[in-house]
């Protein structure tokens, strides 16, 4: 079991020993919620909804609130004790911690610790990092602010999310480690830049959370951990695009990452399933390099038709086919343009969010290597509902990367200062 102790899980939670981390299970219901063994044995008249309700109610009362109490104790001591007037005695003057969501912000993905020195990385097991680049748009430019705009819009979350049982700042070391130095205008630099970053995060055994920037960032993510894992990797990629052509307008760009990814040895390209492709913006040639090679595309109308269990499923058994660490690439234009008017080049008639948040609990159920949220384009955003489904994103999978016992290792409910490394 994972050392977060959570011996108390009811038994549809498995730490990634019961599997190996590598295949996926068929005990979970939808979305990785729990099916028939909530506590207290229900009924068949219940409905899966309130079994999930009823779980969670329980499940909360098994996480710590050791961080949450030790941030209240930090925050008076450096924020000031709050006027004599005010009744609650944990709040400071100066807001220092995750309260009130409007004030105090940190700038950091989640208000996780901004680690300054990346030399120091291992000690956290997950790493936040963007990397703000628009260079291979070919339409909308604006995601090299997708970074900034991700994170400030995990203002509005706390760190606990009811229906997965988790609690982030509680169960996870993360930091955020800033962004990567790319080199506007010049793609290639740029590529370099990120290859580096990502090498660095990956070699040191942190899971790497990367905030695009265009898509572009696809081929120097996978080529940057790709000569750290020891065998394959599946790539599961969600988009209304293919982005399988060799150039576009005469270069590398946001349409071209996968034709260049799946040239690397232990990236191949039967290993890549591409979910929500479709509409009028797909390339022909990028279609073509796709069938050559064997890349297997479910479109929204597979989904809408098989299902998202079965959709998962699918997906699963593909991407990890013979694969050692699968990666997921996420472009949040796979979401009907209705829900994200932030991106490069908005699609209509993509995946409901719904379908989206439940396909990404179900396939980051078996492990995954990284993830990367791409082309949220502030810019274009309404009210931050792009940037707010791109964190919706990262932390779902999180969460259930943890519930699932895959990351939380390193996590101490005891003796540790805040939720991740202290700057010194
Ligand atoms: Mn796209």
């Amino acid at each position: 079991m994972p050392e977060h102790g959570h011996d108390e899980q009811p038994d549809h939670v498995h730490a990634d020993d019961d599997h190996g981390g590598r295949g996926y299970t068929h005990s979970h219901g939808p979305g990785g919620r729990p099916h028939t063994h909530g506590p207290g044995g229900h009924s068949h008249s219940d409905a899966f909804a309130q079994k999930e309700g009823r779980w969670a109610q329980e499940a909360e009362e098994r996480i710590s609130l050791f961080r949450h109490d030790e941030e209240i104790q930090r925050g008076l001591a450096y924020g000031l004790q709050g006027s004599p007037t005010l009744v609650d005695r944990n709040i400071p003057t100066f807001s220092r911690g995750e309260l009130p969501h409007f004030a105090g912000e940190r700038g950091t993905f989640l208000n996780s610790p901004y680690l300054e020195d990346v030399n120091a990385v291992e000690d956290a097991e997950v790493a936040v990092f963007g990397a703000p680049l628009d260079s291979g748009a070919t339409y909308r430019p604006g995601a090299r602010f997708g970074p900034q705009g991700i994170r400030r819009s995990t203002n509005l979350f706390g760190t606990y999310c009811y229906e997965l049982g988790v609690d982030l700042r509680e169960q996870l070391n993360m930091v955020d480690i800033g962004d990567v130095f790319t080199i506007p205008g010049n793609l290639e630099k740029s590529f370099d830049q990120i290859s580096q970053a990502m090498a660095h995060v990956y070699s040191r055994g942190v899971f790497p959370v990367i905030l695009g920037g265009d898509h572009s960032i696809g081929y120097p993510t996978i080529r940057g951990m790709a000569p750290y894992v020891d065998g394959n990797i599946g790539i599961i990629h969600f988009d209304r695009h293919v982005d399988t052509q060799e150039t576009d307008l005469d270069e590398r760009m946001h349409t071209t990452p996968w034709f260049h990814a799946t040239n690397l040895k232990n990236a191949p390209a039967t290993n890549l399933v591409q979910i929500g492709i479709g509409g009028w913006q797909s390339p022909r040639a990028g279609v073509q390099v796709g069938r050559e090679r064997g890349t297997t595309i479910m479109t929204v109308g597979d989904v809408e038709r098989v299902g998202i269990e079965k959709i998962a499923e699918t997906a699963l058994e593909i991407a990890w086919k013979g694969a050692k660490a699968v990666y997921l690439s996420f472009d949040i234009d796979v979401i009907d343009a209705g829900f994200v008017p932030g991106t490069g080049w908005p699609e209509p008639g993509g995946l409901l969010p719904r379908e989206a948040l439940n396909l990404i609990r179900m396939i980051s159920q078996p492990g995954l290597a990284g993830l990367e949220v791409v082309e949220c384009a502030p810019p274009y955003d309404w009210a931050e509902q792009t940037a707010l489904l791109s964190s919706r994103v990262i932390l779902d999978s999180l969460a259930v990367l943890v519930r699932e016992g895959h990351l939380g290792r390193k996590a101490s409910t005891t003796g540790r200062h805040a939720w991740g490394p202290q700057p010194v």
